[in-house]
């Protein structure tokens, strides 16, 4: 065999051993990452020259020449180089196969999260859209609500010039009640003048304090005994219509002091009536002193509790005091004035009602100012279980049925039927008509009632009012 035939045959081997080894790399990298698309992408075609034979084939049979085609151990050598480049030709394309499928699931990535983002990006959108819809239907509710509040400022701009009309409606009314009351009052004083006694019957007036003064006590009755009873029938009548004390034995009767508390200070321990002749004053006057309530030494001002005596009186009986020092009576500004002016005095409310139960107002300092101040009361705290009544009369100035120093446009004393110190009216009216059985009714608030206790349309059983000096 010639030398060009051996060498074709042993380049067909090592051409073979070369697609053994290619084939068995390739399935090593498809037994590592099975990528059918991979495998899709890239293929390798190795294109090796064919050498071409010319001349016979024959075998040698003289002395071997020096071949100039025989394969040398340097061509197997830069064969073998070249096998070896074209690995690493092949590793490189490997490792770039490689870096192509990173990015292609980093591409695969990216698209999902783009996905991703566009969905977010159409919610936000149609949230957007949602809150520019209810913006806009808030901006209309508003634009209602504006609409029904300027509505209602100009109703309630009516409705507050009505009110004005309304009040200066009442105040007319006001004075022409009031100067009816005065004309009956004057009437009043000349039918007594003339038949010598007092119409029975009140004068017909208007309601003063409002009715909705909670009640708590049960009604009992509602008699009214001051226009039940005739003149004969009324207790101690006689007296109390003059306006003049009960005869009495003045010497019978222990003193003068110049109060209670010096009486009891001077062993006069027993409850009972006593002669008081305050400092700075020129005659005595009948007190009933009260030593069983206190420590005693308490010098009563005033005492209801039958109707025996009508307190509907005028400026001079209260200045100087009616009624019968052992039942009702009033003690009387002057002597209660004077009786202030010596030191200072605390002030005992005490009170029943129709139920027998007992309760007590109390007042840390009282005393009155002088006539020239119409008696002005001054009032010290508060402090006891009836509520405090009487503190919204404190500085208020009295009033009787021909002296208004009210606050109220008409006479107070005209709608309660008493005198006091009315505010416009107020909270109490002790010196009001005594009614039978706790509530009553009547066209005005004009019973013994105290406000804080019962409400205004409940009259006590018996009230007592009483003075002591401060400890
Ligand atoms: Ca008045």
């Amino acid at each position: 065999m010639c030398p060009q035939v051996w060498m074709f045959c042993w380049f067909l081997c090592v051409l073979w051993c070369v697609r053994i080894s290619s084939s068995s790399s390739r399935q090593r990298r498809q037994m590592e990452a099975p990528d059918p698309q991979r495998q899709q992408q890239c293929s390798y075609t190795f294109l090796i020259p064919e050498q071409k034979i010319t001349g016979p084939i024959c075998a040698s049979r003289g002395p071997s020449l020096p071949d100039p085609e025989r394969v040398t151990r340097t061509d197997m050598s830069e064969l073998r180089q070249t096998l070896s480049r074209q690995r690493r030709e092949m590793e490189t394309l490997r490792m770039m196969v490689d870096v192509d499928g990173d990015m292609v699931q980093e591409m695969k990535l990216l698209r999902k999260e783009s996905r991703n983002m566009n969905s977010r990006v159409t919610q936000l959108y149609m949230q957007l859209l949602h809150e520019v819809l209810r913006k806009r239907d808030s901006s209309l509710e508003l634009a209602a609500l504006q609409n029904r509040l300027l509505n209602g400022s100009a109703a309630a701009l009516r409705l507050s010039a009505g009110y004005r009309e309304l009040q200066q409606r009442v105040s007319v009314l006001a004075e022409r009640v009031n100067s009816q009351a005065e004309l009956l009052a004057l009437l009043e004083e000349r039918c007594v003048r003339v038949y010598g006694r007092q119409s029975r019957d009140p004068p017909s007036l208007p309601q003063v304090l409002p009715e909705n003064i909670p009640v708590f006590v049960p009604r009992v009755s509602n008699e009214i005994q001051s226009n039940s009873w005739t003149e004969e029938q009324r207790p101690g009548a006689a007296a109390a219509d003059t306006g003049e004390r009960p005869a009495q034995n003045n010497s019978s009767l222990k003193g003068p002091f110049r109060d209670c508390y010096a009486a009891l200070q001077a062993g006069h321990s027993v409850s009972g009536a006593i002669l008081l002749q305050p400092d700075d004053t020129l005659t005595p006057v009948q007190a009933w002193c009260e030593h069983d309530v206190d420590r005693g030494g308490w010098t009563l001002i005033q005492r209801r509790k039958d109707g025996a005596v009508n307190f509907s009186r005028d400026w001079d009986s209260y200045k100087l005091g009616f009624g019968d020092v052992d039942g009702e009576h009033w003690l009387g500004l002057d002597t209660i004035y004077s009786l202030g002016r010596q030191e200072e005095y605390k002030l005992l409310v005490e009170m029943e009602d129709w139920m027998e139960k007992k309760v007590y107002a109390a007042y840390s300092s009282f005393h009155l100012e002088p006539e020239s101040q119409s008696y002005r009361l001054r009032l010290g705290l508060y402090q006891g279980n009836a509520g405090d009544s009487l503190t919204s009369h404190n500085g208020r100035q009295f009033t009787t049925l021909d002296r208004d120093h009210d606050a109220f446009s008409g006479n107070c004393a005209h709608f309660q039927k008493g005198g006091w110190w009315y505010n416009a009216c107020g909270q109490t009216n002790l010196n009001g008509v005594w009614y039978s059985g706790g509530v009553y009714r009547s066209r005005f608030q004009d019973g013994i009632f105290w406000a804080d206790y019962g409400g205004g349309f409940y009259s006590m059983k018996s009230v007592r009012m009483m003075i002591r000096p401060i400890d």
